[in-house]
């Protein structure tokens, strides 16, 4: 028996080693992955999908190790890491960036996007490619763009069912000026947090209440310390899915390409389970006890009316080259 498992074992190793061309250069290494989330979060079959897909192209020899929970610093700090060289990849919101490159501002802008086709044309097209260009010179390979997702309201103080109903909440933001504005032209009182910092926050009520996407607000637990959900999806925030520079030259080009196609391969399995698990994350939430409201169309649409005001105020940040072709791609994709 122990023969037949010896020849079996050897005989899976071969067909793996043979579906690498022998002349590809591929060195044994392990690549480290921190994220902000939990694993059970759908950025954890993303990484799943990443290692098994590297594992094949690369005969093993490429490994990926996750690590979960903000556990290698917060979404800005390992992204130093990665511009110093001292880690190789992360999974990072677009917002704590901004102060590296403003032009990541244009995601932030408020009620950008109406759905997830228009994020995923947009991301994946002229202006994802140009924003990749932009973050190479700053020290950053962005691989692909994965789903954060559109970002709804939790406190622990009343429903809002309309932009007035913000007045006086102390919310949570990402370290970023166009939430941080969006925030305070509809009156609350907006608070710069790291992500790590949250759940704590919103236990000892130092702060009313934070925004994400369901999956985020499941995973990260934070029912059990709010008790108003509203869909305000006032924001979609993408993922990038950031090599540091520094060591991807260091790559081979079969390694480069390897990681190139496993990145946007695990993009596409990351969004369907991002948006399978978005219903049955808002279920849960409701099942939590969380008191959930939809806004209104006519209220949705003076929040979006309110907003307005922070995409004048930020353009010229942001970049007015970058927000114009935005506009233009946006209004392309709505002629369709
Ligand atoms: O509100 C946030 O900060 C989150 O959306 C985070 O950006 C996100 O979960 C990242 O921390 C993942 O690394």
């Amino acid at each position: 028996m122990k023969a037949f498992k010896l020849t079996l074992a050897a005989g899976v190793a071969a067909t793996i080693l043979a579906a690498v061309p022998a002349y590809a250069q591929f060195t044994e290494r392990t690549i480290r992955l921190s994220n902000g989330v939990n694993e059970d979060h759908p950025n954890g079959k993303g990484v799943e999908k990443l290692k098994t897909c590297l594992a094949d192209k690369s005969g093993g020899k490429m490994k990926v190790q996750g690590f979960w929970g903000n556990a290698l610093g917060g979404d800005l700090q390992a992204t130093q890491a990665l511009r110093s060289g001292t880690q190789e990849m992360v999974v990072t919101s677009s917002s704590p960036l901004i102060g590296i490159l403003p032009d990541l501002g244009v995601f932030d802008l408020p009620f950008l996007f109406a759905n997830e086709k228009e994020a995923d044309a947009i991301l994946d097209g002229k202006v994802g490619d140009q924003i990749s260009k932009k973050l190479e010179d700053v020290g950053l390979i962005n691989l692909a763009y994965w789903e954060n997702g559109f970002r709804n309201l939790t406190n622990s103080r009343r429903p809002v069912e309309k932009w007035e109903d913000f007045k006086g909440l102390k919310v949570r933001v990402m370290q970023n000026n166009v939430f941080l504005d969006t925030f305070k032209n509809m009156g609350a009182n907006a608070v710069p947090m790291a992500f790590g910092e949250v759940f704590t926050a919103l236990e000892t009520k130092a702060i009313d209440g934070q925004e994400n996407p369901f999956v985020t607000i499941d995973t990260s637990k934070f029912s059990e310390v709010q008790k108003y959900l509203s869909v305000t999806r006032h924001a979609y925030t993408p993922f990038l899915v950031l090599y540091s520079k520094k060591l991807w030259d260091e790559l081979s080009k079969d390694e480069q390409a390897a990681l190139s196609e496993c990145a946007v391969l695990a993009r596409d399995e990351q969004r369907k389970v991002s948006r399978e698990l978005s219903e049955a994350s808002l279920k849960k939430i409701k099942g939590d006890g969380v008191v959930v409201n939809e806004l209104n169309a006519q209220e949705a649409e003076r929040m979006r009316e309110q907003s307005k005001a922070v995409w004048e105020k930020h353009a010229a940040t942001i970049g007015p080259e970058t927000v114009k072709m935005m506009q233009d791609e946006l209004n392309q994709i709505r002629k369709k």
